[in-house]
C-alpha cells in the first residue's frame, strides 16, 4: 500500500502515455493521479485548466516528456520514468528547470541481458527458422535442417558495457566466447578488451551487441560503416534502443547478404518493424520484450512507486538520472 493521502485539489499526479495497467490502477486510486488526454484539443483543455497542479508526472520510455510539455507544467518537479531507458524525455530541459528524472535501472538488468543472450543463441542456431521449418512439416519433406552457426566460443564486441552491458559480457564469458567492448569511456579494471571505435570493435568479431543508452549521443552509432566492417559473417544483437542503429542500413545490409544475421528487440519506429524484414530467416525479430517478465516489470513497477512516494514526501528521488531542484 502507498499511504499517499489524495489531495488532487492541491497537487496532481500526471500520467502522461499509456503505462502497466496495474501502475496506471494504482496511480489513479491511490494517488488520484489525472492521465494526460492524448487528443490535441482535451490535452489543450486539460492544460489551460489543470497544468498549474501538476507536480510529478509517471511516464514510460514510450512516450517520455518533451520541452514543450515540461514548459507547459510550470510546478512540474519530477518525472518518474517506468524504465531504465529515458531517452524520449529531454533531460537537457529538465536540468534547466530543475526537474528531476528518475528511471528503474538495475531490476531489469537480468532480464535484459538473458533476452540478449537468448536471441543471439536463436539467430546463430536459427532455432526459430527450424521451429518455423518443424510447423510447416517441412521436416519430413525436406530432411534434415541446415547446418547453422556455433554461439558457444565466439568472439563479442559489446557496444555500451554498462550494467546492461557487463551482464550480457558476464553470461556469454560463461559460454567461453572473447568478449570486447566498445564505450564511451574505457571501464576501469574491466578484463574486457577495450577498443576505442565501433567500426574497429566490428571488424574484430563475430557478433555485435548493442547495449548503448539511446538518445542523442549515441544516435547511428551502428552506422553503415560498422555493419559493413561486421561482415557477411557477422551478426547484430539489439536490446538497446533502434535509434543507435542506422536501421536502413541494417536492412539493406541484411536483405543483400553483406551481413549473416540480426537478432533485434527494439526498432528505429517502434512497433513498426521494416517489412522487408518479414521475409528473412536469419533474423529473429522481438517485439521489445527485453524487460518483460512477471518479475522484473513488477519490480519496475515497485520501483516506480518507490521515486513517486520520496518525491512527494522529501522532494528527492531514490534513483535519479536527473537531481531534483537542482539547476543546471
Ligand atoms: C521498456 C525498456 O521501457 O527499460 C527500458 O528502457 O526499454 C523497457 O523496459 C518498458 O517496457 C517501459 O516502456
Amino acid at each position: 500500500m502507498h499511504a499517499h493521502p489524495v489531495t488532487p485539489s492541491e497537487s496532481t499526479v500526471l500520467q502522461v502515455g499509456p503505462l502497466k495497467p496495474s501502475l496506471a490502477e494504482t496511480l489513479r486510486t491511490e494517488y488520484g493521479a489525472a492521465v494526460l488526454p492524448e487528443d490535441a484539443t482535451d490535452r489543450a483543455r486539460f492544460l489551460t485548466d489543470g497544468a498549474a497542479r501538476v507536480t510529478a508526472v509517471v511516464t514510460s520510455g514510450r512516450t517520455g516528456v518533451d520541452a514543450d510539455l515540461m514548459a507547459a507544467l510550470p510546478n512540474l518537479g519530477a518525472v518518474i520514468n517506468f524504465g531504465v531507458g529515458y531517452d524520449t524525455t529531454d533531460v537537457d530541459a529538465a536540468s534547466a528547470h530543475g526537474i528531476g528524472v528518475s528511471n528503474t535501472p538495475d531490476v531489469l538488468t537480468d532480464c535484459v541481458a538473458d533476452t540478449a543472450v537468448g536471441l543471439m543463441i536463436d539467430v546463430m542456431r536459427r532455432f526459430s527458422a527450424a521451429d518455423r521449418f518443424v510447423r510447416a512439416g517441412r521436416w519430413p519433406a525436406e530432411g534434415n535442417f541446415p547446418l547453422t552457426r556455433q554461439m558457444s566460443n565466439s568472439s563479442v564486441g559489446v557496444i555500451g558495457l554498462g550494467r546492461i552491458g557487463g551482464a550480457i559480457a558476464k553470461r556469454l564469458n560463461a559460454f567461453g566466447c572473447t568478449i570486447s567492448y566498445h564505450n564511451r569511456r574505457e571501464v576501469a579494471d574491466s578484463p574486457y578488451r577495450y577498443v576505442g571505435s565501433p567500426v574497429d570493435l566490428a571488424r574484430d568479431v563475430d557478433v555485435l551487441v548493442v547495449a548503448a543508452a539511446g538518445g542523442s549521443g549515441t544516435r547511428q552509432l551502428v552506422d553503415a560503416d560498422v555493419i559493413e566492417a561486421l561482415g557477411p559473417r557477422g551478426y547484430l544483437i539489439n536490446i538497446a534502443r533502434g535509434s543507435v542503429v542506422d536501421e536502413p542500413a541494417l536492412v539493406d545490409a541484411l536483405v543483400h547478404g553483406r551481413l549473416a544475421g540480426a537478432g533485434l528487440d527494439v526498432f528505429a519506429d517502434e512497433p513498426y518493424v521494416p517489412a522487408a524484414l518479414f521475409e528473412l530467416d536469419n533474423v529473429v525479430l522481438l517485439p521489445h520484450v527485453g524487460s518483460g517478465t512477471v518479475e522484473t516489470r513488477a519490480e519496475m513497477e515497485a520501483l516506480t512507486l518507490r521515486n513517486l512516494d520520496e518525491f512527494l514526501a522529501t522532494g528527492r528521488l531514490v534513483t535519479p538520472v536527473v537531481e531534483p531542484g537542482v539547476r543546471v
